[in-house]
């Protein structure tokens, strides 16, 4: 018997570890009751700050965000890690080498590490960060840092739904700044040049800075740039500090909630209709008539969906 959602939520407000990881599986599994699961957890939210960290493929993320969670920590912080798998879930490559560099953090008291898949999630990846937030939010994270390499467009809808984006660039890439994808620079909160023990740190921070200055509109200040190196430790106080002072702010940048809570609703409507129109028409026989009509020239697929979501629309 599968352990009931009560206790489950329950183990969850009370800080249990096991419970936060089941009840994170099968949340991301969309077993039976997961809506109403989630709505008990949702008055219990809304006190984590979210970091988002993002660049470019091997630029540090990683090694940097356990080296985050690793000062958040000591200076007495509870911190959750989302670590978004770049690469499929069967290629393996990727993801062994996260959970080898995330290990020793994975032990420490007060860091709870849990990795997502890009593909394959029930919910959508977008939808599955803001459930996984929530229910390390209502366990008692103060902050949650989520890892996402800045290529692909799903991983950049996940930076969005962090409240303080930071962009990891790195020297040696050529033009380092040009390998993000476009759309990352504009939500940045925060730039930070990791590998400066190599050559070419300056230069990175230089263009970035250039770059900024270019499109630097009104008296807003513009982003920070800080240089750390993840490997020496340089530069990464001064890092946990600024996210620190943040959080302590509590100051959540411009990206605007209504917004944001729109795009959810409408999201978990699109889910609810897509499994509805999925659940109800696959096996139904009306469906397969049509079908079989279409094959033998009589209709065509235009017509039948259209006929089909009619008798949706009067449903209600
Ligand atoms: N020299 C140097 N190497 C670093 C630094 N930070 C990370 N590395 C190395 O860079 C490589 C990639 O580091 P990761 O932390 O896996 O980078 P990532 O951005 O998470 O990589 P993906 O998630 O695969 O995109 C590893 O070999 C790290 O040891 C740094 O500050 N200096
Ligand atoms: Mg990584």
């Amino acid at each position: 018997m599968a352990v009931p959602w009560e206790d489950l939520v329950a183990g969850v407000k009370k800080g249990n570890v096991r419970a936060l990881a089941k009840m994170i599986t099968r949340i991301e599994n969309r077993d039976s009751g997961w809506k109403d699961a989630m709505k008990v957890i949702y008055p219990d939210t809304g006190a984590t700050l979210v970091f988002g960290i993002t660049g470019a493929p091997g630029a540090g993320k990683s090694t940097l965000t356990n080296k985050i969670a690793h000062g958040l920590v000591t200076r007495g912080y509870q911190v959750g890690i989302i670590a978004v798998d770049p690469s499929s879930p069967f290629s393996g490559g990727a993801l062994l080498g996260d959970r080898l560099r995330m290990q020793d953090i994975a032990t420490i008291e007060g860091i709870f590490i849990r990795s997502m898949a890009t593909r394959g999630t029930l919910g959508g990846l977008c939808q599955g960060a803001r459930d996984v937030i929530r229910i390390m939010d209502a366990f008692g994270k103060d902050i949650v840092l989520i890892e996402t390499v800045g290529v692909g467009q799903d991983e950049i809808e996940v930076v969005r739904a962090a409240d303080v984006v930071l962009v990891v660039s790195v020297p040696g890439l050529g033009d380092g700044i040009q390998t993000l994808k476009a759309g990352i620079m504009e939500i940045a909160d925060l730039f930070v040049v990791n590998k400066a023990d190599r050559d070419g740190a300056d230069e990175v921070v230089s263009d970035i800075q250039a770059m900024l200055e270019l499109s630097q509109e009104g008296e807003e200040a513009a982003p920070p740039v800080l240089k750390t190196s993840a490997v020496t430790g340089e530069g990464i106080e001064s890092l946990v500090s600024m996210l620190v002072q943040l959080k302590e702010d509590k100051e959540r940048p411009s990206r605007d909630d209504a917004t944001r809570i729109m795009e959810e609703v409408l999201t978990l409507m699109e889910q609810e209709l897509f499994h509805h129109i999925r659940s109800q028409w696959a096996g139904n026989g009306a469906l397969q008539a049509a079908v079989n009509r279409i094959i033998d020239g009589e209709r065509d697929p235009y017509s039948v969906a259209e006929d089909m979501l009619g008798t949706l629309k009067h449903e209600g």
